[in-house]
């Protein structure tokens, strides 16, 4: 199935589990969610095997695929669709010829040389940002802004979503700027309807 990036939910470990991880996921994906990265900085990989596992079931049917944050051996041992990696998660070649050809894999850029340096052939789609400064991600880079997230997608081989204070009033701003879709934590989780929350995103202005 071709990757459709139009909403990109990344989960939090605090923020999704509020209403439970996968009563959240599934809620979001109601709304629209097109993508579920698991994230979690601190859990085990056995845990995050587990909650991948448990995840992958609750999407079984709806065409949504399921990205693990980092660890490869999570991807690789819970059976989820792909692998997110930042810039400091290891070989993207090496990554790729681990999960083969069909996986989707991803990649966190934040500037030029980044995007410079990268080899498409290997990448499904990057993740640009931060756009606007956030509290859900510490130690971020300088914020984008959306001319600067409109000059990296300018620029960019591969399709990209954009990530970093995202909320459903600059869905269609970061359409504008290239961008195949927001990538969101804290507009849909911890959200009272994860439901609604996703949906907004989808509204015309
Ligand atoms: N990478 C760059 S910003 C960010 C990540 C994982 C967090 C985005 O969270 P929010 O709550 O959508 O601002
Ligand atoms: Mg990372």
């Amino acid at each position: 199935m071709p990757l459709d990036l139009s909403l990109y939910l990344v989960t939090d470990p605090e923020l999704c589990a509020r209403h439970g991880l996968v009563e959240t996921v599934v809620a979001a994906v109601r709304g629209g969610v097109t993508v579920v990265q698991l994230r979690d900085k601190h859990a085990s990989d056995d845990e995050m095997i587990d909650q991948a596992r448990r995840l992958k079931a609750a999407l079984a049917g709806s065409g949504v695929p399921l990205i693990v944050n980092d660890r490869l051996r999570v991807a690789l041992e819970s059976g989820a669709d792909g692998l997110h990696m930042g810039q400091d998660d290891g070989d993207v070649a090496a990554a790729r010829a681990a999960l083969g050809e069909h996986a989707i894999l991803g990649l966190s850029v934040q500037n030029h040389e980044q995007l410079s340096r990268l080899d498409p052939a290997a990448l499904d789609y990057l993740g640009f940002g931060p756009v606007f400064a956030t509290s859900t991600k510490r130690n971020h880079a300088t914020p984008l802004g959306f001319d600067g997230l409109a000059a990296l997608v300018a620029a960019s081989p591969l399709p990209a979503v954009a990530i970093g204070g995202l909320k459903a009033k600059h869905a269609a701003a970061v359409r504008a700027a290239g961008a195949k879709g927001p990538a969101v934590v804290s507009a849909i989780c911890g959200q009272p309807d994860a439901e609604a929350a996703a949906r907004a995103f989808f509204a015309k202005a």
